[in-house]
C-alpha cells in the first residue's frame, strides 16, 4: 500500500513547511493538506486541500476514505499564550482532536500518526538544564496540561491498541514563511520581521531568559525522520525530546546586529513572561540522537543568516 498522507492543521505555522516538504519527498498528490482555512498559495496549487475541522471525527474519517489515508500528522493545537486566555478551546482543540485521530487508528482506518508534544510539558519542578527525557513533568499552563496528558494517550493507545503513534517534544520553532500565532517563543520570529521592517524591536520577553529553540528546516526534517523509523526503533512512545540550540532575547538580538547594525531592542516582560519561566532553558535530547540518529544542522548563526536573507529577497 503507497504512502497516503493527511496533515491536519496544514495552514499554521509548522503544518505549511511540512506539508511542503512532505510533498516533495512522497508525490503532491500523496500528501492531502487540511485545516479550517485556506493555506497559502504555493500550498493551495501544489495539492489537494480540504476543510476539516481537526476536532470532528466523523469530517476527518471522510477525507481518510476519500482519500485512502495510511498516516496522519496533527499539527492542529492552540499554543501557550492563547491557550492561558482561552482554556477550555484549548483543551477542547488539543485533546479532542487527537483522541480522534488515535480513535481512527485503534479502528484500523489508518496505521500512523504523527502528533506533536512541546518543552510546555515540563514546569517549574523540573530540572532547567539539559531537562533530561524522563523527569518531573508538573507543567503551569493550560497548554503544557493539555501536551502530558496527550503524551499518556499516546503512550496509552500503544500499548493497550498496538497504535503507531509518534511524537516529539518541540522547543520554540523558528521560520521566516509562516509566523506562528499564540507561542510563547514566537518572539524569536517576530523580532526577525521588525529588524527588517523597523529596525527595531519590543521584546515580551526579559533579556536573559534563555529558551530551547530549532530552526523550522531542522524540525521539519526530525519530523519526517520519526515517521519513517522502523517501529522496533521507536523506544519512547509518549513523546521524544528534541533539540538544537538555546539562546535569549539578548543573544539573537547580537546576532542580527552582525546583518543590521542599527537594529535596537528594547524589552517589556508581559505575562508570557512567567510562561517562559517555568520552561526548561536546555534539552537533553540523546535517546533520539541514539535511537533514531536525529542530527541538527542549525546554529544561531547559520538560521539568523539564513533568515535575513530570505526575509531581505522578499522584502526587496
Ligand atoms: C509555544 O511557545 O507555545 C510553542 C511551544 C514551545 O510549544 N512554541
Amino acid at each position: 500500500m503507497s504512502t497516503q498522507i493527511l496533515v491536519l492543521g496544514a495552514s499554521g505555522q509548522i503544518g505549511t513547511e511540512l506539508t511542503q516538504k512532505l510533498r516533495s519527498v512522497y508525490g503532491n498528490e500523496h500528501v492531502i493538506a487540511s485545516d479550517i482555512r485556506e493555506g497559502n498559495k504555493e500550498m493551495m496549487a501544489s495539492g489537494p486541500f480540504e476543510i476539516v475541522d481537526a476536532t470532528n471525527k466523523k469530517q476527518i474519517l471522510a477525507i481518510v476514505q476519500k482519500y485512502s489515508i495510511t498516516q496522519i500528522y496533527l499539527l492542529a493545537a492552540m499554543l501557550s499564550a492563547t491557550a492561558e486566555n482561552h482554556p477550555q478551546k484549548a483543551w477542547n482543540l488539543n485533546m479532542n482532536s487527537l483522541l480522534a485521530v488515535l480513535d481512527l487508528a485503534k479502528e484500523k482506518h489508518i496505521n500512523q500518526i504523527y502528533w506533536p508534544s512541546s518543552i510546555a510539558v515540563f514546569g517549574p519542578t523540573t530540572p532547567k538544564e539539559n531537562t533530561p527525557q524522563k523527569t518531573v513533568m508538573e507543567p503551569s499552563t493550560v497548554y503544557g496540561i493539555s501536551k502530558v496528558a496527550g503524551e499518556f494517550w499516546c503512550d496509552y493507545y500503544h500499548q493497550k491498541f498496538g497504535v503507531d503513534v509518534r511524537s516529539l517534544r518541540y522547543p520554540g520553532i523558528i521560520s521566516w514563511k509562516t509566523k506562528p500565532g499564540g507561542g510563547t517563543t514566537d518572539y524569536a520570529v517576530d523580532i526577525y520581521f521588525k529588524a527588517l521592517e523597523d529596525k527595531k524591536y519590543e521584546c515580551f520577553l526579559s533579556e536573559n531568559t534563555r529558551l530551547p529553540m530549532m530552526y523550522m528546516d531542522d524540525a521539519v526534517n526530525a519530523t519526517i525522520q520519526l515517521m519513517q523509523v522502523k517501529p522496533k526503533d521507536i523506544k519512547i512512545r509518549n513523546s521524544y525530546n528534541l533539540s538544537a540550540i538555546d539562546f535569549t532575547p539578548k543573544e539573537i538580538a547580537l546576532e542580527i546586529q552582525k546583518h543590521i547594525p542599527d537594529f535596537k531592542i528594547t524589552y517589556k516582560p508581559d505575562f508570557r513572561q512567567q510562561i517562559a519561566d517555568s520552561w526548561p532553558q536546555s534539552i537533553d535530547d540523546s535517546q533520539a540522537r541514539e535511537d533514531w540518529n536525529w542530527q541538527h544542522q542549525f546554529d544561531l548563526k547559520s538560521m539568523t543568516a539564513d533568515i535575513i536573507k530570505n526575509l531581505e529577497k522578499q522584502y526587496s
